[in-house]
């Protein structure tokens, strides 16, 4: 792939508040997590990523209701890739998984949406779900990961390789259906 506009990649974060989005962002983006205090998102934010020949286009789109009601299907449009992060409470799976259905009637089959698992360091502590447990409500593919870990990174960037080759096919594909 030679061209910029090839190899450019949109990556959209979802999920409600407090789970985790924007400190995906910044174990993406930056080379520590400097802060840990929650400040929620207003709006969303923006980050380049560059993994080998892809420029990410990383986006995080702040989680309070009024945000997801009125903009999720703004948000969704274009996405290569739909990360929907939920804190693996077993509440929060819920609500997560109902916006796994919103976010499906959005984007039908364009482009697959994987489920995050974060805040895996508290599941011992306090009755949080396992990957696999989200999983298995969730029914989507789901990655567990502890965000506040700097050594997460590369498990992060390793999820995000293993669905860049499934963008590639489905352009060569929808490129020789034009
Ligand atoms: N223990 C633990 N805390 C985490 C983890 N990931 C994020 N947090 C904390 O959870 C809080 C909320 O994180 P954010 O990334 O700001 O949440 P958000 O999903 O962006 O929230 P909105 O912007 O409101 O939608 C912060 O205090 C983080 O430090 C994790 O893996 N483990
Ligand atoms: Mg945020």
């Amino acid at each position: 792939m030679n061209s910029n506009i090839e190899n450019l990649v949109k990556i959209s974060i979802v999920g409600h508040p407090a789970v985790g989005k924007t400190t995906i962002l910044k174990l993406l983006s930056q080379n520590s997590l400097n802060n840990q205090k929650y400040l929620p998102t207003q709006g969303f934010d923006l980050k380049t990523v560059k993994l080998g020949n892809f420029k990410l286009n990383v986006w995080d789109f702040g989680g309070q209701k009024a945000y997801l009601k009125t903009y999720l299907a703004d948000y969704l449009l274009g996405s290569d890739i739909i990360f929907i992060v939920t804190d693996s409470t077993p509440r929060n799976v819920l609500t997560s998984k109902e916006l796994i259905a919103h976010s499906n009637k959005i984007i039908g089959n364009e482009c697959p949406i994987i489920a995050i698992a974060n805040k895996q360091d508290l599941v011992k502590t306090d009755g949080r779900l396992s990957a696999d447990r989200v999983e298995n409500v969730l029914q989507v593919k789901t990655h567990g990961l502890t965000a506040i870990k700097s050594s997460e990174r590369s498990k992060m960037m390793d999820i995000i390789k293993g669905e860049l080759n499934q963008v590639v096919i489905r352009r060569t594909l929808a490129e020789s259906e034009i």
